[in-house]
């Protein structure tokens, strides 16, 4: 199977330097590649999801895929795709977060198994270490300014300002792709396409400082399109912030909610994107999607496959489960797991073990506005414990009712649910 076919059809192609040769060079050997991530947070987010899988989709072919993790470039701040300057963190934090995205990386990407694994690398191993003397001297000499200056993320940034310690990031990561070059024959580096400029530079320092070599230099570059959704709206973004892949930042329900609740008029780009989902199965759900739209069969898959890949198993059963429950209302099958995750963004009240009285637990949890609208609540049947209606003006909670000891969950109304934590 070609895969610049398979990642064509799949859209997954916005730029390459030249696809000719990239096509033959790809059929003709087996070839190491890399795409980099800066360690700028403590995770990745769904927006890393795309070159992750196509470091998989470059392995399955049968090439080597490294996954270089920025912790030298995490020192210095990328301006691609940037309006404005980014505050630099501290050494301890860059190395902290470096550690954390490798691990993400490596439970996604399972490093150095089977026949072509996929390897880790860090740039802070030759970064760290080089002297600003043979940084100019070496890497500098190669890069005029006018060049420099015509680079995207640079020109965009002329107007609001950057600093030299920004303007110099591209030639720290040609610097990565002329030493993975060197030392492990990596010819195609691969990103998103805020990377065009920072990839081409490297593959123009690859060729000046191989000149002298009298060698051919046989380098690619290869971007992925922006995600874009069909709402106008930015992909990976809700209310609640990014969506991460942390599942202590995102739980794996919110995860499976998240591309659970895709547009119909973009859950097959992203099925094509995202999952390994042939093209024909990928066809066949958009069938679903034309004649039963209702069903979201798309939507459905494609939670499933992300929910599976990024987190587990397990984590899918846990996630569905989850959103079963709470379009039953059957909220007594839940688990205080399931809760925590399910009703993360629900307000929370802590209450005291002896705080059992209903009227008084409405009031102070902030659920009714008053002692008479709580009675009113109560009475008019908008209360709803667990997720059955109670009407007792005079109830007072059970043990019963707290969910492994611990949770009540208060409906009031439609859809307003609030969360009791009893110490
Ligand atoms: C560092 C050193 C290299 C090669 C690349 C890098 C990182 C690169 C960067 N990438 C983004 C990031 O780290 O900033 N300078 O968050 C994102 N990538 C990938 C992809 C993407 C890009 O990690 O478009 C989205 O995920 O390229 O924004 O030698």
């Amino acid at each position: 199977m070609d895969i610049l076919q398979d990642l064509e059809t799949r859209g997954l192609i916005q730029q390459t330097t030249d696809f000719e040769g990239l096509k033959q060079h790809l059929s003709a050997n087996q070839v190491t590649l890399y795409c980099g991530f800066d360690p700028t947070a403590d995770s990745l987010h769904i927006g890393h999801l795309v070159p992750i899988t196509m470091l998989k989709r470059f392995q399955k072919a049968g090439h080597k895929p490294i996954a270089l993790v920025g912790g030298g470039t995490g020192m210095i701040g990328d301006p691609s795709g940037r309006t404005s300057e980014r505050s630099l963190n501290e050494d301890t934090i860059v190395k902290e977060y470096s550690e954390k995205v490798e691990k993400q990386i490596a439970g996604l990407l399972e490093f150095d198994k089977g026949e072509n694994p996929v390897v880790a690398r860090n740039n802070h191993d030759w970064l760290a270490s080089m002297t600003v003397i043979d940084f100019l001297r070496d890497a500098g000499k190669h890069f005029g300014i006018n060049y420099m200056l015509s680079k995207e993320s640079v020109s965009a940034r002329i107007e609001q300002g950057i600093t030299f310690t920004e303007f110099s990031y591209m030639i720290l990561q040609s610097l990565d792709y002329l030493k993975l070059y060197e030392q492990e024959n990596c010819t195609l580096q691969i990103g998103g396409s805020d990377q065009w400029g920072n990839i081409t530079a490297g593959m123009e320092l690859i060729r000046r400082s191989r000149e002298n070599e009298d060698e051919e230099t046989n380098v690619f570059g290869l971007t992925v399109p922006l995600i874009t959704k069909a709402d106008g709206t930015k992909f990976g973004k809700t209310a609640g912030g990014a969506i991460w892949l942390d599942p202590e930042k995102t739980s794996a329900y919110e995860f499976y909610q998240f591309w659970f609740n895709t547009d119909d008029r973009d859950v097959l780009k992203f099925l094509r994107y995202f999952t390994f989902i042939p093209e024909e199965e990928v066809q066949q759900l958009e069938d679903e999607v034309i004649n039963q739209p209702e069903n979201r069969v798309a939507q459905k898959r494609l939670a499933e496959e992300m929910t599976r890949d990024v987190h587990s198993q397990a984590a899918l059963d846990q996630a569905q489960k989850i959103s079963q429950a709470l379009f039953s209302d059957d909220l007594k099958q839940l688990s205080a797991s399931d809760i925590e995750q399910g009703f993360k963004d629900v307000p929370t009240y802590q209450a005291s073990n002896e705080e059992t009285g209903l009227i008084d637990l409405l009031v102070n949890a902030s659920i009714s506005s008053s002692k008479r609208q709580a009675r009113e609540d109560i009475n008019n049947g908008a209360i709803y414990i667990n997720g059955e209606r109670q009407q007792d003006l005079q109830y007072n909670l059970m043990a019963d009712d707290r969910i492994e000891d611990t949770f009540t969950i208060i409906r009031r109304g439609k859809k307003k649910y609030f969360l009791i934590r009893f110490e």
